[in-house]
């Protein structure tokens, strides 16, 4: 692909240590791994190149999507919190659905991102779901506290693959419209 242009799309990964954020950016990417590790402020940067049809015009236009990440312990400081959220564009809030406390503690995650990126399109996800005999969390119930942020919600499972693909597409497609400004628009060398 030559002087193809990538609109840049930042996003984060929000949630409780263990929830299966890694898992789920692994399981999307599969192993075209392009990644940048910022060890400074402990946060991992994957990038996806897409191309999408845009409906209006019928033509295949191309993103990169810029996929953040928490490495290690989630209570990082203030300030790294804010680099990490600094302009992030959308965001998956992931709780793993056989521990309801990651659930509870969505809200105060989703506070610390807005405080920062503003309000932002989300995805409210419920990982792990291939662990039936476990599950504390129903998609109701995510649906709801979707429905009261203006989101969507969706269970996924990193181990299988079910609804990954969807739950990083379901954002894109949401944000993709809010994305289009030149400024957003750079070249891949
Ligand atoms: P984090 O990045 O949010 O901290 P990780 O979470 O992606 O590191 O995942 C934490 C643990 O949960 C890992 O197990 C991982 O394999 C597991 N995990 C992640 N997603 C799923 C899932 O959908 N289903 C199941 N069954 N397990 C999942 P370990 O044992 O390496 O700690
Ligand atoms: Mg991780």
């Amino acid at each position: 692909m030559n002087e193809a242009e990538f609109r840049k799309i930042k996003i984060c990964l929000v949630g409780d240590l263990g929830v299966g954020k890694t898992s789920l950016i692994r399981r999307y990417v599969l192993d075209q791994f392009d990644d940048k590790y910022i060890a400074t402020i402990g946060t991992k940067v994957t990038k996806k190149n897409l191309s999408i049809i845009n409906p209006k015009t019928g033509r295949e236009e191309f993103f990169s999507l810029l996929i953040w990440d928490i490495m290690g312990q989630p209570s990082f400081r203030e300030i790294l919190r804010e680099s990490y959220f600094f302009g992030a564009q959308g965001s998956l809030c992931i709780c793993d659905v056989t521990d309801k406390d990651t659930f509870h503690e969505l809200r105060y995650w989703i506070k610390a991102m807005t405080a920062t990126a503003g309000p932002v399109p989300m995805v409210i996800i419920g990982n792990k779901i291939d662990l039936k005999e476990n599950v504390q969390i129903s998609l109701g119930e995510l649906k709801s506290f979707a429905e009261g942020l203006n989101s969507q919600a969706l269970l996924t499972s990193a181990k299988t693959g079910e609804n990954v693909e969807k739950a990083f597409l379901m954002l894109v497609d949401t944000l993709i419209p809010m994305v289009t400004n030149e400024d957003a628009t750079y070249k891949i060398t």
